[in-house]
């Protein structure tokens, strides 16, 4: 009650005080202005979003965020981060001489609208436009710089248009090894119509069939439709990526049993690009982090194929260790290895090990056994160290080519059918999944490197395999070539140059990285832009049919089955829709009108976000998905940015693999294909920390609302009941979440961009903590009276000069808040203007125009609403957004003194300021006769003077 009447008094006391409402006021009004006067638009060089040239040749500054998925559920304070974080970056730039582009798009496909839709019956556009106007509205409040004209959503049919352009310029494509690149594949069809390409099979080009031609295409083609095992859910209807898919072999949504099934998907051909998706990563200005991780899921391994006949067939390995040959005592087969049936034989042979047989009465039988066994395992669950070693005898035996020693072969799940070539020597000695299995299964261990860690070579002993780089090889020798006593890598250049003369093997490089599946059974994606003839040969749409729209349905769900059936596959959403599916096209092509069956496939999430940078240059193009010269003004390299691309790119590190792996492999291909100049999408990347929140649980373990918790004492309560309270997400689900609209109701949305901004660096977690808003709103206030009578409300700064200690201030504080804004150290530039708005308050008195409005202008990145007003209140008729940063007098920047610090007995009593190279002796006089000294010591003798020019004196009384 009391609080209520003293605030109103206040008010009445001061009516021009910065509060929230002042704030709200404030705020509102320059958002209506700014939008009106389009202050954030970014001229483009030309075309319909062209303007002001003396804009335009500065130098550009493209800055952009992760975008958002448009969910139902709204913005938490978390989210905008990272926008606020670009924002300030980006208004810092426009200060300092640059035409700087900042939009924000929405990636508006996705499950959470299909599922909504599911359950309601709401068409996803529908709930997804909803979402997205309310998050725009959300966006807006916090006074994010964006030029609107620049936005879009992934599902606006003038977008998806492009993203199937795009889709087509891929199909269009393959890759010329020799080239080092894309072309298009009608140089491929030239290439085999004129024998200068041997047509695969022998034939000639002109003798084959439209089906043979097809089919030799498709091998060739970026994108392309194949019938690879991939991760089939029946329970949900639909197949997975394997980062979908459980470690327990289960459907990551739903929980669901996950079967390899051979299925025909679209798949893009992203292992073509391994090695320059690997070689770019260098001059990009990323964290090392990210970079490794890139590099760890292209995983590039330099090794050897090697050839071990059977039958006069052979099974070709890839192996790291062709060194290791020699101690190659089995071998083992991915159990899907389409060779399996080949090599197994009717009868187990003479003398096969019963542990081999898995009891089995043939090895037909063994195999089938184990094979159902492996397929309901995921590829992680089946390369786990710690698992026990399965697998079976086939019955057959291979020879190692360097010894002729017949070894047994093997089916084993620990061996993936998806890398190298999904079969390997084993090396027990060596390797120690190897190692186990040959414990397991009773097979020999042969010793080829000493062991250098005094374990000795009889390998009965051993308790695991010795892989170390660094040994001497041993037992490594035939009548051609010895490797013995030679050191690992000499050895494997040794052991594959023979090779590749004798014809067994050769050195080769292996990727780690798969081909992308590209297509999903959902209704909420871009549908493909290809329809299938009678022949089930894939056409593409001419370009005059996109964007191909997504038809209405009845029912958005794939079709879904038993859980457990594994023989079922897939039925799509789109392929219900009959008169949409079956059409009768001229696609142009000579042919005339004919009957056709569309891809009822959609597009994966990540698809619209794979090129959004490209589009926000060039929006409303309808002839090119973005004009060139555009394309080379924003993105085109130049010096230090030999890649071109984004200039930053801030967002999650949650993004280090799937979006820009695929953003990067798409860029490329545009790049090949001559449609833009920057060979990288994103130069320079940084990951925003996250903001986390407290976690209040009761007895239970259920989580209470936060708001309503209340501190006694250092320990917590929720109604009475004390509750436990733990750092983590934020969110409706944890009962945590705090809206932006909440903060910027109470203090306005320049308090809330302060407090995110200054509660750590960019890069690191924090936790939001409410109670700690108001110091920024405070900084506000005092900012404001430094300018604005609050009773009064006129203007109080006065025109004269400066004294020498504010002028210090001043130009300390621009210097500092420079380079902190420069190197998006936001909290530290916070902290600076907040040390200079303290040091006007403590000197009183008027403020000095220049300081006042340099003092704006260095805050105006950062509260730009707040800056906006005050700037108009000192008298400039144009907005503080394209004014130039302030710039420090390098003479004021220097330290002229420095504060020494005066302790006795370790407590603070006295602060000198003192010449910053002033001697120890000096420095003591000086401290021994300051009068708060002599005061705090009342006489007392001293014992010690320790000192440390010019920072600290510590005096220790007698
Ligand atoms: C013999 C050997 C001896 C191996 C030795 C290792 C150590 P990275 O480095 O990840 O590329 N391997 C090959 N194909 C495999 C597959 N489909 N499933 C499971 N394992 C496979 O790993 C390459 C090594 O992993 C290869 O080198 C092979 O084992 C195994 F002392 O060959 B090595």
């Amino acid at each position: 009650m009391s609080e209520t009447n003293n605030a109103a008094a206040s008010e009445v006391a001061a009516p021009h005080r910065y509060t929230a409402a002042m704030a709200e006021q404030i705020e509102a009004r320059w958002q209506d202005f700014w939008d009106a006067d389009g202050t954030y638009e970014a001229p483009n060089p030309k075309g319909d979003l062209a303007g002001d040239p003396s804009l335009v040749a500065k130098p550009k500054k493209f800055i952009m965020d992760m975008f958002p998925y448009p969910s139902g559920a709204g913005l938490h304070v978390g989210h905008p981060l990272g926008y606020i974080a670009t924002d300030v970056f980006a208004r810092y730039q426009r200060m300092t001489g640059h035409n700087v582009l900042h939009t924000l798009g929405f990636d508006a496909f996705g499950l959470p609208a299909e599922q909504y839709a599911v359950q309601t019956g709401t068409h996803p556009r529908v709930s997804t436009e909803a979402n997205i106007e309310n998050m725009k509205i959300q966006l807006r409040r916090l006074g994010l710089g964006h030029d609107r004209r620049r936005s879009f959503a992934t599902i606006d049919p003038d977008y998806y248009k492009w993203t199937q352009w795009i889709f087509l310029q891929i199909f269009n494509a393959w890759y010329d090894d020799e080239a080092g690149k894309a072309r298009p594949i009608a140089d491929l069809v030239a290439q085999f119509q004129t024998g200068e390409r041997a047509v695969p099979g022998g034939r000639s080009w002109s003798g084959l069939t439209d089906v043979e031609r097809a089919d030799i295409l498709s091998e060739y083609r970026l994108a392309y439709a194949s019938d690879a095992p991939v991760n089939w859910c029946p329970g949900l209807g639909t197949v997975l990526a394997n980062e979908e898919v459980t470690a327990d072999g289960r459907s990551e949504r739903g929980n669901f049993p996950v079967f390899k099934a051979k299925l025909r998907q679209w798949n893009m051909r992203i292992t073509a690009y391994a090695d320059r998706l690997l070689d770019d990563l260098d001059a990009l200005d990323w964290p090392e982090a990210i970079k490794l991780q890139q590099r760890n899921w292209i995983g590039r391994s330099e090794g050897a194929r090697v050839d071990f006949p059977v039958d006069g067939e052979a099974i070709t390995v890839f192996t790291t260790r062709p060194d290791t040959l020699f101690g190659a005592s089995y071998m083992v087969l991915a159990p899907e290895h389409p060779l399996v049936e080949k090599f197994t034989p009717a009868t187990w042979p003479e003398g096969t090990h019963d542990v081999w047989t898995g009891g089995h009465a043939t090895p037909a039988e063994a195999v089938a056994a184990y094979r159902a066994q492996a397929a309901s395992k995921s590829d992680v669950e089946r390369q786990a160290e710690a698992k026990d070693k399965t697998g079976v005898f086939i019955g057959a035996y291979a020879t190692n080519p360097v010894n002729g020693e017949q070894i047994p072969v093997f089916i084993a799940d620990y061996v993936l059918m998806g890398y190298g070539t999904g079969a390997i020597m084993a090396v027990p000695a060596g390797d120690q999944r190897d190692f186990e299995f040959a414990r397991a299964f009773e097979l020999p261990i042969h010793c080829i490197v000493e062991p250098t860690d005094g374990r000795g070579t009889d390998t009965s002993t051993w308790e695991n395999a010795f892989g170390a780089y660094d040994a001497k090889i041993i037992n490594s020798a035939n009548d051609d070539i010895s490797l013995d006593g030679m050191a690992v890598a000499d050895a494997k250049a040794r052991v594959t140059e023979w090779m590749e003369r004798k014809g067994i093997g050769h050195g080769t490089v292996n990727f780690r990285l798969r081909d992308w599946l590209f297509s999903r059974q959902r209704y909420w994606g871009e549908p493909f832009p290809i329809v299938y003839d009678e022949d089930g040969i894939a056409h593409p749409l001419p370009e005059s049919m996109l964007p191909l729209e997504l038809p209405e349905v009845e029912d958005y769900s794939p079709r879904t089955f038993d859980p457990d059936d594994a023989n079922t596959s897939p039925e799509t959403p789109l392929s219900r829709n009959e008169d949409w599916v079956d059409v009768t096209l001229d696609l142009g092509d000579g042919r005339g009108p004919r009957k056709y069956r569309r891809e009822t496939n959609t597009m994966p999430n990540w698809a619209g976000s794979c090129w959004y940078e490209l589009r926000y240059l060039d929006p409303h193009n309808s002839e090119k998905l973005v004009d060139p010269e555009i394309e080379q003004y924003w993105m085109g390299p130049r010096e230090g940015q030999p890649h071109g691309g984004v200039d930053l790119y801030v967002g999650g590190a949650e993004h280090a693999v799937l979006h820009l792996l695929y953003a990067r492999f798409w860029s490329k291909v545009l790049f090949d294909l001559g449609h833009v100049s920057s060979v990288e999408p994103f130069h320079k990347l940084f990951n925003q920390g996250m903001i986390q929140a407290y976690v209040y649980r009761d007895s239970r373990g259920i989580a209470v609302p936060a708001a309503e918790v209340e501190e006694r004492d250092g320990a917590y309560f929720h109604e009475g009941e004390k509750v436990s309270r733990l750092l983590g997400k934020m969110g409706k689900s944890l009962k945590n979440a705090v809206t932006p609209d909440e903060i910027c109701a109470e203090y306005g949305a320049d308090t809330l961009r302060l407090y995110e901004m200054a509660m750590g660096p960019l890069d690191v977690s924090r936790p939001w903590d409410t109670r700690a808003v108001v110091g920024q709103f405070r900084l506000l206030q005092r900012l404001w009276r430094n300018v604005v009578d609050e009773a009064t409300g006129a203007v109080t700064v006065v025109d004269t000069e400066p004294d020498e200690q504010t002028l210090r201030a001043l130009h300390k504080a621009i210097d500092g808040v420079r380079q902190d804004l420069e190197g998006m150290r936001f909290n530290t530039a916070i902290a600076k203007v907040t040390e200079l708005n303290n040091h006007l308050t403590k000197v009183g008195g008027p403020v000095s125009r220049t300081v006042a409005e340099s003092l704006v202008l260095l805050v105006a990145p950062l509260a730009p609403h707040i800056a906006e007003e005050l700037w108009r209140k000192l008298g400039h008729p144009d907005s503080v957004v394209h004014r130039d940063f302030p710039v420090a007098d390098p003479a004021y920047v220097v330290d002229e003194t420095v504060t020494c610090v005066v302790q006795i007995k370790g407590k603070v009593k006295a602060r000198l300021e003192v010449s910053p190279s002033i001697s120890d002796e000096e420095l003591e006089k000086v401290a021994l006769s300051d009068e708060k000294v002599v005061a705090a010591l009342d006489g007392a003798g001293i014992r010690k003077v320790i000192v440390r020019a010019p920072k600290l004196v510590n005096i220790v009384p007698a």
